[in-house]
């Protein structure tokens, strides 16, 4: 069985996040998507999250793409999470590109291409009605 895993917050899920789940699925069999926690967008990501973990977490796992998830704390997590789960293939988006190289020597690493026109980001400055043009 082919494990792939990718790593993110998936805040306020949108066509672009499913794009890149479903490009991902489709490298292996299984994916394991290591959710960031509320903690670590705070703390790390300086975001907070829209969706609270728990519901973000059961909304991947209602699209039928994911077939584990579990919790990103930290960023150093990666090797050990790619080490104790057998993972094959690490992919995340092309934003990141070059940024994981380093695990390399674990399993494969793939860079997708972002989904244009859309990020959470532009979502939150949506819903306060704020102008996304700047
Ligand atoms: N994404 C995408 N197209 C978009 C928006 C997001 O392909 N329009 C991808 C991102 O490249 C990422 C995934 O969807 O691979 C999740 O996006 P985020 O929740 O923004 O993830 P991020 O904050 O980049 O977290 O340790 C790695 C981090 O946890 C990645």
């Amino acid at each position: 069985m082919k494990k792939v895993i990718t790593y993110g917050t998936f805040d306020l899920l949108h066509h672009g996040h499913i794009e890149l789940l479903r490009r991902a699925r489709a490298l292996g069999d299984h994916l394991t998507v290591a959710l960031s926690t509320d903690e670590f967008n705070r703390s790390e990501k300086h975001k907070i999250c829209a969706v609270p973990y728990e519901q973000r977490k059961k909304q991947l796992e209602e699209t039928g793409l994911v077939d584990d998830v579990i919790p990103e704390s930290s960023w150093e997590q990666k090797e050990l999470d790619i080490a104790s789960l057998g993972i094959n293939v690490f992919v995340i988006g092309d934003d990141w590109s070059g940024k994981f190289d380093f695990l390399r020597g674990m399993c494969e690493v793939v860079y997708l291409p972002r989904t244009p026109g859309i990020s959470s980001t532009e979502l939150k400055k949506k819903l306060k009605g704020e102008d996304t043009d700047k």
